[in-house]
């Protein structure tokens, strides 16, 4: 194992990855920018390295000054949590030109799987179901008319660079196909230096369901359940759950078994995630395989017992996967609740601020995942997420219940403070999400519905 570990994030996630790497006896180095000098992860790591100022360009994404850390304290590896450096391939390959572990999968397996039109493909031949369309770039505004018109309207056009909803646009009608062609490719030109778009039948009224896999280094894979995350409002998540309600244990099976022959056919290491699309008949799509911890994690923790972190560090040190797929057995329910400093009547505008007071849940089966104290300014140039609540009980019903109770309990003031407590609240009463069925049009319905209530 590991003796020093630097971990190249912030917030809630560096703080998860110090957990982890203490309960195995692992040295933490925390790495921050000026805006998080008073960061929690700062005083509870071992040993902390100031990188750069605020703009994340110039500290949790310059690449010169974290590897220049990890020299400094004598670091092994790196685990770079979600989000920032988590899926760049040129970070991957300057640690191992570095002599660092990076704690993820190699840089070539990152760079395949981040070009999404590479990645379909490459999923499709392991035996992954995708939608008709492409099944590769688009070749022009002609060629993405002809491949409409053959897959049937509506369809969806995507930036082979982007994900995580980033450069899309749907398509009803066989006029709006060139000019859409040429305005999204120019887009994804702008955003991410890559013009490539793919096009696949739109599918309306979607869920999205991913699963958790595991793989070692030695070509041993597993999967760890589903996580319903269709509780999205413009491609943020809100709220996560595992498993998914209504979705046929079968569908289950599969969707794992299938992840696991594209985990094995590209060569994976590490935690990972496969991203579907499930339609009204619970039939499932390869949309996206994603490289990283991520923030939902916790709930496929609660489920199955296995701590992922852990996992990571110790696939990343070459050990092998002790786990069999049959030791994975998902027990009862858990709910993700994630806490932004946002105001949900002010179409969630950015509400950071001083936290004068912060009163976190507690009691039975209920896990918050925070880098807030009293008395913690939160920077207003990171992300909005400042606690994940998680609760767990033997049943669905009891799990919502419970994390009803447990987001009454938060209490985050402060001057200028709002948080999408209340609005999660709003959520969990709705009747569409506690009856289980409900897609990614839920948040927009639920908003529709009224305003919000405080907190
Ligand atoms: C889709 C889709 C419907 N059909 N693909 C959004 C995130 C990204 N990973 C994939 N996404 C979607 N892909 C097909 N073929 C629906 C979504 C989607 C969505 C699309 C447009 C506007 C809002 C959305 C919310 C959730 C999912």
């Amino acid at each position: 194992m590991f003796d020093k570990v630097l971990i190249a994030n912030r917030g809630e996630i560096a703080m998860r990855v110090a957990r982890a790497c203490r309960e195995l006896g692992i040295a933490t180095v925390a790495v921050y920018s000026t805006e998080d000098r008073d960061s929690t992860v700062v005083s509870y790591a071992d040993e902390a390295v100031h990188i750069g100022p605020g703009p994340a360009k110039r500290s949790y994404l310059h690449i010169p000054s974290i590897v220049e850390a990890a020299k400094l304290t004598g670091a092994q590896a790196v685990h770079p949590g979600y989000g920032f450096l988590s899926e760049d391939p040129d970070f991957a390959e300057v640690c191992a030109q570095n002599d660092l572990v990076f704690i993820g999968p190699p840089a070539d397996v990152i760079a395949s799987l981040g070009d999404k039109c590479v990645a379909t493909r490459t999923m499709a031949d392991a035996g992954l179901p995708i939608l008709p369309g492409s099944h590769g770039p688009v070749a022009g505004p002609d060629d993405a008319l002809a491949i409409a018109e053959r897959t049937g309207f509506p369809v969806i056009l995507k930036a082979a660079a982007g994900g995580g909803g980033r450069g899309m646009r749907v398509l009803y009608k066989a006029d709006e196909v060139v000019d859409a062609y040429k305005t999204v490719s120019s887009e994804a030109g702008a955003i991410f230096g890559d013009s490539r778009l793919y096009l696949e039948r739109y599918v309306a009224s979607a869920r999205h369901v991913e699963v958790q896999i595991l793989a070692d280094s030695y070509g041993k894979a597993i999967h760890l359940g589903v996580r319903e995350c269709s509780v999205q409002r413009r491609h943020q998540k809100l709220l996560e759950e595992s498993p998914a309600p209504h979705l046929p244990q079968e569908v289950i099976d599969e969707m794992g078994a299938v992840s696991v022959a594209g985990a094995k056919a590209v060569g994976y290491v590490g935690a990972g995630t496969f991203e579907f699309l499930v339609d009204e008949r619970s039939e499932f799509y390869f949309m996206e395989a994603n490289c990283r911890i991520q923030v939902e994690h916790p709930v496929t923790e609660m489920v199955t017992g296995i701590d992922l972190v852990q996992e990571q560090l110790r696939i990343a040190a070459g050990g092998r996967l002790e786990l069999e797929q049959s030791d994975v057995v998902n027990r009862g329910w858990a709910v993700e609740c994630r806490i932004n400093m946002e105001d949900p009547d002010r179409s969630f505008a950015p509400a950071p601020g001083r936290i004068e007071s912060l009163v976190l849940p507690g009691g039975p089966f209920v896990r918050v995942d925070t880098h807030g104290y009293p008395g913690y300014r939160v920077p207003a140039i990171y992300d909005p997420l400042l606690a994940k609540v998680i609760t767990w009980a033997p049943t669905r019903d009891e799990a919502m219940a419970r994390m009803d109770r447990a987001l009454d309990e938060f209490r985050a003031t402060g001057p200028g403070i709002r948080t999408t407590a209340g609005f999660l609240r709003r959520v969990l009463a709705n009747g569409e999400f506690r009856s289980g069925v409900y897609d990614t049009g839920l948040v927009a319905r639920v908003l529709g519905a009224g305003p919000t209530d405080d907190n």
